[in-house]
């Protein structure tokens, strides 16, 4: 409780400073306060196993499988299982009242040759991640997921929204975001110096506001070099080190129960699917934009003098490092990226089809490969 305190008493003081160039440095210092604070309350909740029921430590114990993992986020009784019995050939119970699901029910979907595992998530509520509910639980399991559905209830207030994003950010999940374009370079002394590899000058941080950070980061002397326009609280992310950063849907459900009216104020917003789970409505492209955000790519392989195999691609992560030839290789058979000589590749990677490639050739959504041994 004493934590619980000192971060009110910090929140409470941030809200009363005017900002202004002469305390920003004195913000500086508070908000990297607050982020060890909120560091240390996530420790204390994983040491005493708050978080309610169920196993205590780490999360739910779900074990990952399939191509990538989607898991769903939302306040309870928005529809996440209805949904989630429609997507899946597993029925997770469904009823009118609050907390109806109370562990994380693992199923999979078959989307384009893929197997996505999606978790269905018990409820959480304003407060989770100080332990509230099974919620520091539930974030943990999203934690893990390659995209995170925030599913909203079209009939209730938009709040609910901002509520959801701020337990997810305060467990140091970052949605929708890259990780921060700064270097950080500790050394042994030469105090702070700061530069930049964009063509102005900054706008949110100078020399003086790193310094304050970092002290309270107990780290007199670093190189910092800022590759974009970052803010105090991305250096703060970069120090603090732990955040992840996964892609988020949000889910608009029950979107039967609501007029035309409420729907138009969603329209303009990015990253929104409007949906009803109970009648099935909008569910194609509610997968279409999943596939997007996961950004996964196939590759059919091809045995020589055969046919690729269609049905039955490799799915990639569709990143530089995760989507070479050698990672392919990686994925097929432990061995085989040493076996290979070369590939013959068919497909948008290649300029001409076939052509002849090696380990770090990067491959594209539905190339075709056959790999030649040595
Ligand atoms: N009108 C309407 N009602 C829905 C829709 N989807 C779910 N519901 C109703 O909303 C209530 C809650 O549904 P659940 O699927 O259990 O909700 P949940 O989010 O899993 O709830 P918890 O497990 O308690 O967190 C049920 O009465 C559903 O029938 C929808 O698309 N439209
Ligand atoms: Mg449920």
């Amino acid at each position: 409780m004493a934590t619980l305190q000192k971060l009110k008493d910090i929140e409470d003081e941030l809200q009363r400073t005017q900002v202004n160039k002469a305390t920003m440095g004195h913000i500086c210092r508070l908000k990297s306060r607050m982020a060890k604070l909120k560091r240390e309350l996530l420790l204390e909740s994983t040491r005493s196993g708050a978080g309610g029921g169920g196993g205590g430590g780490e999360g739910f114990d779900v074990s990952k499988t399939g191509d990538a993992r989607v898991g769903m986020v939302g306040f309870p009784s928005v529809g996440k299982s209805t949904l989630f019995s429609k997507l899946t050939e597993t029925e997770s119970e469904v009823a009118a009242y609050e907390f109806t699901t109370l562990t994380a029910i693992p199923s999979n979907i078959y989307y384009r040759g893929a197997k996505i595992q999606l978790i269905d998530l018990p409820g959480i509520i304003e407060g989770a991640k100080e332990g509230r509910g099974r919620g520091r639980q539930v974030i943990a399991v999203a934690r893990s997921c390659n995209l995170i559905l925030i599913v909203l209830d079209a009939t209730k207030p938009a709040i609910h929204k901002r509520i959801i994003e701020q337990e997810l950010e305060g467990f140091g999940i970052r949605l929708n975001k890259r990780p921060p374009g700064i270097v950080v370079r500790k050394r042994d002394k030469g105090g702070i110096s700061l530069t930049t590899q964009f063509n102005a000058p900054p706008t949110h941080l100078d020399a003086e506001l790193c310094r304050a950070i970092c002290q309270e980061y107990r780290c007199p002397n670093a190189e910092i070099v800022l590759k974009e326009d970052a803010t105090p609280d991305d250096l703060i992310d970069v120090l603090e080190r732990n955040r992840v950063y996964v892609p988020a849907l949000y889910v608009l459900n029950k979107i039967d129960a609501t007029t035309m009216e409420e729907l138009e104020l969603y329209d303009r917003l990015e990253n929104y699917v409007p949906i009803s789970g109970h009648l099935g409505w909008n569910l194609d492209e509610l997968l279409e934009e999943v596939w997007r955000k996961l950004n996964l790519i196939r590759v059919y392989t091809k045995p020589k003098g055969e046919i690729p195999d269609y049905a039955a691609p490799v799915v990639l992560h569709n990143e530089p490092a995760h989507c070479t030839v050698a990672a392919l290789c990686r994925r097929i058979h432990r061995t085989l990226a040493q076996e290979m000589k070369y590939a013959w590749v068919w497909g948008s990677s290649v300029k001409f089809s076939p052509q002849k490639v090696g380990p770090e050739h990067v491959l594209r959504d539905e190339d075709v490969v056959q790999i030649v041994k040595n």
